[in-house]
């Protein structure tokens, strides 16, 4: 067992089982399953090159061989950075056939945040593209590789330059590979967080196939779907809900775009005939205002969801006219729980719920600050617990005394009302964190590089609301002299090597900030102060 992970009880496990929720099946064993039944039947396209299910299976195969002669075991940790291209699921079925585990990072994230992973996990590899978006991933491998010397392997896809290629470890196949229980961990995401670094999420086969099962069943996905991924694959949402994976159970095809930009996904979703696709309400901004003067035939689109941050209603009324489709608002996270507005719900639960859960061995409450429930329409901190929900995070005790109740709800951070349907209503959030058009910020996290600057006395960073994004940030400084410009913390951070959008959008330099009644930041008044002073530049400005 894998020192850190808190595996399910027996009780639950017996639960699941028993309900018929865990149903033993594992990542490698269902794809073999499609792999024979729905054979030439195409499972991923990027709009020019196809690979079948077979194929797909047959490469997976291979790899996974590749990968075991190269010594890398079950139970590894292999750290995996890439974006929406073919060799992403390959990479993660080879892995999961022989039973390592991948840790799902995110294309944006920089050599701080990678180091820490591998080093956190103790991984045996890291996995990256050459270049992507401009980015040449080796030149951080190199330097992530001296940060974490336990770092055995660097495999790139594309051009190796002086580490292993990918494309080397395809070799004949061979049996068997080693045994993969339903109930063994099966990988690691991450969580957006609000304390610090980002959590790691640790997901085993059962409890995970058990929410594709369910998503593939609420969405109505099936042979016939065609999912076009244009946010990243390796985030929760594109992956599962029902995303790419959810797209393999059902047996439909995945077209893959590598950016999300309607020049790209357009022509996609007409050559494909694309029928769902999943966006972030920034992202269905944009398409919004594309479809006004593009052209292409999108009659295909069957499903739009939108995801990852509240979808105003204002936004949310729009896209099912605009695209002659239905919308639905999906409102999840990492940790488990998804809500789903369902496919033949009215127009308002659509419009202005963010759905509701998406299996009725969900168990959620609403509760208050001393963790009473409270009656529905109030609103509340959402709490979950169920069978695709964590019981804790990697490695991270202290944290997971906080972050679950002691009856083992998981304590989402989340203010929510609920409706006399049982839907949930996002109302706000009292986590320390910032949602920037669904990108998740830990305030504590970009306080701390902040804080490591030797002419910063003090930081605090909160979100300011915007039209577009819905939030951004503002980075509050105290520093030492008064030398400081927003310039140069932006290229402090930046040299530091983290993800692009976690460096504050505003810094406003004060001299001391304001403090609650028990001695805390109050984060309160420096939102209340942040939004007055945005008030009176629109002033300005008009
Ligand atoms: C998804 O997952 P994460 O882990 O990046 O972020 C989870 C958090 C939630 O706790 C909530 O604060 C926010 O993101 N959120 C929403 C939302 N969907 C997520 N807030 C308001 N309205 C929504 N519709 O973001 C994620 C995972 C699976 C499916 C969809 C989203």
């Amino acid at each position: 067992m894998l020192r850190g992970y808190k595996p399910w009880p027996e009780d639950l496990k017996r639960y699941y089982k028993q309900t018929g929720c865990w149903n033993g099946e594992t990542f490698g064993g269902f794809l073999e399953k499609q792999g024979r039944e729905m054979n030439d039947h195409i499972a991923i396209t990027d709009g020019s090159e196809v690979l079948s299910y077979r194929e797909l299976n047959n490469r997976v195969d291979q790899l996974a061989a590749g990968f075991m002669q190269m010594g890398i075991v079950k139970g590894d940790r292999i750290v995996l950075q890439l974006p929406n291209i073919f060799e992403f699921f390959e990479v993660c079925f080879a892995l999961f056939k022989i039973g390592a585990l991948p840790v799902f990072s995110l294309p944006l994230h920089r050599k701080t945040e990678i180091s820490y992973f591998c080093a956190f996990t103790e991984a045996k590899a890291y996995i990256i593209p050459d270049i992507y978006d401009r980015f040449d991933y080796r030149e951080m491998a190199r330097e992530v590789k001296e940060a974490v010397p336990s770092l055995e392997h660097i495999i790139v896809v594309g051009d190796n330059k002086d580490f292993t290629a990918l494309s080397n470890l395809y070799v004949s196949a061979i049996q068997p590979l080693p045994e993969v229980q339903a109930d063994d961990l099966a990988f690691f995401q991450l969580s957006g967080g609000s304390t610090g670094l980002p959590k790691l999420i640790p997901r085993t086969h059962n409890e995970y196939i058990y929410s594709l099962r369910r998503s593939v069943e609420v969405c109505e996905l099936d042979h016939k779907t065609n999912y076009l991924a244009v946010l990243p694959v390796a985030h929760n949402f594109t992956m599962s809900s029902p995303g790419v994976f959810g797209v393999l159970y059902a047996g439909g095809k995945i077209v893959l775009s590598k950016y999300p930009s309607p020049d790209l996904a357009f022509p996609l979703i007409e050559r494909e005939s694309v029928d769902f696709t999943s966006l972030v309400p920034p992202l269905a901004i944009v398409w919004l205002e594309a479809r006004k003067r593009r052209s292409e035939d999108l009659s295909s689109l069957k499903v739009i969801q939108v995801g990852g941050a509240k979808c105003s209603a204002e936004i949310a009324k729009q896209i099912g006219p605009a695209f002659n489709c239905k919308l639905q608002q999906v409102f999840g996270m990492a940790e488990g729980l998804v809500n789903y507005t369902r496919l033949d719900d009215c127009d308002e639960l659509v419009i202005h719920t963010q759905g509701k859960p998406m299996s009725k061995y969900d168990d959620i409450r609403i509760v208050d600050e001393e963790d009473r429930e409270l009656p529905i329409g109030s609103t509340g901190q959402l709490q979950a617990k169920g069978p695709y929900t964590i019981i804790g995070y990697f490695n991270a005790e202290e944290h997971n005394g906080k972050a679950f109740t002691t009856d083992g709800y998981y304590r989402t951070g989340d203010l929510v009302k609920l409706t006399k349907e049982g839907y949930v209503i996002v109302e706000g959030r009292d986590k320390d964190q910032i949602n920037r058009g669904g990108e998740k910020i830990a305030a504590e996290e970009v306080e701390n590089y902040l804080l490591a600057h030797n002419n910063i006395l003090d930081a605090a960073i909160v979100s300011m609301p915007d039209k577009f994004l819905g939030e951004r940030s503002c980075a509050f400084i105290i520093q030492k002299h008064d030398e400081l410009s927003a310039k140069d913390l932006k290229r402090f951070l930046q040299d530091r090597g983290i993800a692009s959008f976690k460096i504050p959008d505003r810094f406003e330099f004060v001299d001391r900030f304001p403090y609650t009644a028990l001695g805390k930041v109050s984060k309160k008044n420096l939102r209340e102060i942040i939004i007055e002073k945005l008030n009176d530049e629109k002033k300005v400005h008009y």
